[in-house]
């Protein structure tokens, strides 16, 4: 099977979480294949700035719109993403925002950083999902892509709530599929293992140091190597849906054995 090299023509896509390392990347890869319109994501306006210039600067002939807004933010997203909607039908969805917040045994975690992962990795992906979901439905047609994780296959120390909610993610990517597959819309994951981007420092609250060692002595993904899979699964055929692609960097085992120089 090869993909469609213009596979995105004429398609409008919404990427959530595309100020920043997988997101960003799988906005640029995305529109090598040429939609017509592009709605770019995240709470961070300057970055969407940025990258909306960078886009027309790439690829001129793509429409880029942005929205700032934090995904959690449940009226926002049915007022700002519905609104959209009727205006613009998404073809292809990019549920991606997301974030990992400390790495604690569970007695000793933050329950202010259980919020924050359940509310965006979780709420947030379902608020952003259901807001698109209708004008899919409406049209016959459509694809969600939802970022997973290594985190939605297995649990590792300390990760307990993250890998929870990656979990959940998973178990929301299956019941999407039977719920939608009726309806013309595919659904498939990426699970990604270690993939070097702002994902660490955001999970140690700033310490650049410590994201730094997560990275050390082997060669992380990048997110463009992701971005690369998501681009491959977004142009496969019509009559083709690639259910999950899980990709690891080649020095990982699992979550817990990476091969360390
Ligand atoms: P980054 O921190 O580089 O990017 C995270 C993106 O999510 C940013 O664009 C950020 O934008 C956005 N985001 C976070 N919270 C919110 C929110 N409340 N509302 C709107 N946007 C939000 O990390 P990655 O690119 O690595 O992460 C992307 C996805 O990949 C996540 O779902 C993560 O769980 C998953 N993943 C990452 C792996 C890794 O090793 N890096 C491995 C497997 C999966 P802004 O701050 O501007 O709002
Ligand atoms: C991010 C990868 O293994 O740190 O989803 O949870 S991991």
């Amino acid at each position: 099977m090869r993909r469609q090299e213009r596979g995105l023509e004429g398609k409008n896509v919404l990427i959530t979480g595309a100020t920043s390392g997988i997101g960003r990347a799988a906005t640029i890869a995305l529109s090598q294949a040429n939609p017509e319109r592009m709605l770019i994501v995240g709470r961070r306006e300057e970055r969407l700035q940025e990258l909306g210039s960078e886009l027309n600067r790439l690829y001129p002939q793509i429409k880029v719109d942005r929205l700032a807004l934090d995904v959690r933010d449940r009226v926002t997203v049915e007022k700002e993403i519905g609104d959209y909607c009727t205006r613009y039908p998404i073809d292809l969805l990019l549920n991606n925002a997301g974030l990992a917040a400390g790495n604690a045994p569970i007695d000793q975690c933050d329950t202010d950083d259980w919020e924050r992962m359940i509310d965006t990795n979780v709420k947030g992906l379902l608020y952003v999902t259901k807001a698109v979901v209708p004008a899919m439905i409406k049209q016959g047609k459509g694809h969600i892509i939802n970022i997973s994780s290594i985190a939605g296959r297995e649990v590792y120390p300390n990760g307990n709530v993250y890998c929870a909610t990656k979990h959940a993610v998973t178990a929301l990517t299956l019941g999407m599929r039977q719920d939608l597959v009726g309806k013309g819309i595919k659904v498939s994951q990426v699970s990604p293992g270690a993939v070097e981007t702002e994902f660490s420092i955001v999970r140690y609250h700033g310490d650049e140091e410590r994201a730094r060692k997560v990275y050390e002595g082997y060669t992380p993904l990048t997110a463009e190597d992701v971005a690369e899979c998501i681009l491959f699964m977004a142009t496969a055929p019509e009559h083709v849906n690639i259910a999950e692609i899980f990709v690891l960097p080649a020095a990982q085992g699992d979550t817990r054995i990476f091969t360390r120089d």
